[in-house]
């Protein structure tokens, strides 16, 4: 034990003594004792081992043997022994405000109460208002008082809860078997005021972790034991409960023992509506309760949980728009140029295409239909696009489209008309890219470029963003006349966006389309089908 430990306990012995009606003198030394200690400015480890305990004023030999055996063994027999001659009842009665020893020592004495109990009923009774010394006002402060203990005993403060947690957590990061640990609950969030301590731990042998927690200093007596859990009441009368388990469990159980309940409601709904399920044993992908080791997400940190969204995305987009009914959906994020949207350079492109494989994999595993296409918004350059041709060629879905357009006229339609003639690019994004209200048109000859892209079987976006709508529904029945087809796209930057859908539609509706001129109205093996025939289209370079 540590000093402060030490102090603990003698002053804790003074209190008992003084219950006993020991002799004033004797209690006072022990409470004397306490205070002397918790001043010193060495460890009494040092103290002990120089032999000089005796230099200290008024500690004595019984005292000074007391501890040294409370430091050296952390155990004190005589401390011991005194607590189990004394009525556990009387001790407790110690937390009722406006109660000290030496009144609790008068109620035993004279009415032989020996429990909270005992003295409720004879306040109630009127009892304790006729002893010497009390009256009743303190009667009724009594029964105040057991009342507030009621309420509020299973509660401690922040800092007494920090104080015994502390050197618990220390003696467990210390033992070889704990791999991580950490408090976790009320203590971990910093509430004011706290009903128990939550410790976890990680380990590959847990019994070991429990036993050894079970016997520390700290620990009053052990409420309940069993393979990866035990709940103890710790010095001061606080109760704490540790958890052991598996390292890879560690952050999804520190996220969930750590709490508030409320909080761990919200994050379970959060997984939910990303197609996840979220409980104390993991991050799983799947629709229903799992602790399915295969399904897991894996997060080595608690932080990864709440940041594993980008890993997450693509799942939860497909997750998304399978639940709204779609068939497939494509992922078409900016190319490099377009910074600005953190657009992907080739590496990440590649990684994106096998991320979408695997995603599609796992459909198909569950016997599902529904399928991510994978894809691109290229970015059309000066001379060239942003991508080089065989990167386009692995893709499902090529959408090409101008975000940064010069001033002249002639040359944004030419780079246009060049984007068109790729064999991988399938559509032309957002003609002009007007923004409604916010910006104004490039200047492109629409008409030409409306022409090449009949030549060359090349498609042409209808972006239904409500900013957008572009290209414009002035020009679809032109389009339509010269056999373009219309691809309805969301633009989407999130799952939400994908409700301009329903305003695509209606402004394709506007300019005269039908279902016929809509790409991505066919089912999932037609659009597969149309897709594939860009690069054998006649009219292409
Ligand atoms: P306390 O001890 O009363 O000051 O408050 P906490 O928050 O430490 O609560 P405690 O010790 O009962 O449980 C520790 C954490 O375990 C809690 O913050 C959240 C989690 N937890 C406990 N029970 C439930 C439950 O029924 N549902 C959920 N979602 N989480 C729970
Ligand atoms: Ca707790
Ligand atoms: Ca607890
Ligand atoms: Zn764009």
């Amino acid at each position: 034990m540590d000093k402060e430990q030490v102090a603990a306990v003698l002053a804790e012995i003074g209190t008992l003594l003084e219950l006993k009606g020991e002799n004033p003198f004797k209690t006072r030394a022990y409470v004397n004792a306490a205070r002397t200690l918790e001043g010193l400015s060495e460890p009494l480890e040092k103290i002990i081992a120089e032999e000089r305990l005796g230099e200290i004023k008024g500690i004595g030999d019984a005292l000074q043997k007391k501890i040294t055996d409370l430091v050296t063994t952390g155990k004190l027999a005589y401390y011991d022994e005194l607590k189990a001659s004394i009525p556990a009842g009387m001790v407790a009665m110690l937390q009722i405000p406006s109660l000290g020893p030496k009144k609790i020592k008068a109620l035993h004495d004279k009415l032989q109460i020996e429990s909270i109990e005992q003295l409720e009923q004879a306040c109630k009774e009127g009892r304790v208002a006729t002893l010497d010394g009390f009256g009743e006002k303190t009667q009724t402060k009594l029964l105040e008082g057991i009342q507030f203990r009621r309420t509020y005993a299973s509660r401690h403060h922040l800092s007494d809860a920090l104080v015994v947690a502390e050197p618990v957590l220390e003696s467990l990061r210390g033992h070889p078997d704990v791999i991580r640990c950490s408090t976790a609950g009320s203590v971990r969030r910093f509430k004011e005021v706290i009903g128990d301590i939550d410790f976890l731990a990680s380990s590959k042998k847990p019994a070991a972790v429990i036993e050894f927690f079970t016997s520390q200093p700290g620990v009053l007596s052990v409420s309940a034991k069993g393979e990866t859990k035990a709940s103890v009441v710790l010095t001061g009368g606080i109760q704490a409960d540790l958890r052991v388990v598996s390292d890879a469990e560690f952050p999804f159980a520190l996220a969930y023992f750590t709490g508030s309940k409320e909080h761990n409601i919200a994050m379970r709904q959060r997984a939910i509506q990303r197609g996840l399920r979220l409980n104390e044993y993991g991050l799983f992908k799947s629709t229903e309760e799992t602790r399915d080791p295969k399904l897991l997400v894996e997060c080595r940190s608690e932080e990864e949980i709440f940041w594993s969204d980008g890993r997450g995305t693509l799942e939860e987009i497909a997750a998304h728009m399978h639940e709204l009914g779609c068939d497939y959906w494509a992922i078409t994020d900016h190319s490099k140029a377009s910074f600005q949207a953190n657009g992907l350079d080739a590496a990440r492109l590649r990684e994106q295409i096998k991320e979408v494989k695997r995603i599609n994999e796992q459909f198909a595993e569950e016997g599902s239909d529904f399928r991510l296409l994978s894809g691109t918004e290229v970015d059309i350059l000066k001379e060239r696009l942003d991508f080089d041709d065989d990167l386009l060629a692995e893709l499902d879905v090529v959408v090409a489209s101008l975000h940064v357009a010069g001033s002249d006229e002639a040359d944004n339609t030419k780079r246009l008309i060049a984007a068109a003639e790729n064999p991988h690019v399938h559509m032309l994004g957002h003609l002009t890219g007007r923004l409604l209200l916010e910006r104004e048109a490039y200047k492109v000859n629409q008409q030409a470029v409306i022409d090449a892209c009949a030549e060359t079987g090349t498609w042409i976006e209808l972006n239904a963003n409500p900013y957008r709508f572009d290209l414009d529904w002035r020009l679809w029945p032109y389009a339509k006349s010269k056999g373009v087809k219309c691809v309805i796209n969301c633009d989407a930057h999130r799952n939400e966006h994908a409700g301009f859908l329903r305003l695509g539609a209606g402004i394709a509706r506007k300019g005269w389309l039908t279902k016929a001129d809509v790409v991505n109205t066919l089912p999932l093996p037609a659009l597969l089908k149309e897709l594939g025939k860009k690069n054998r289209h006649p009219k292409r370079k």
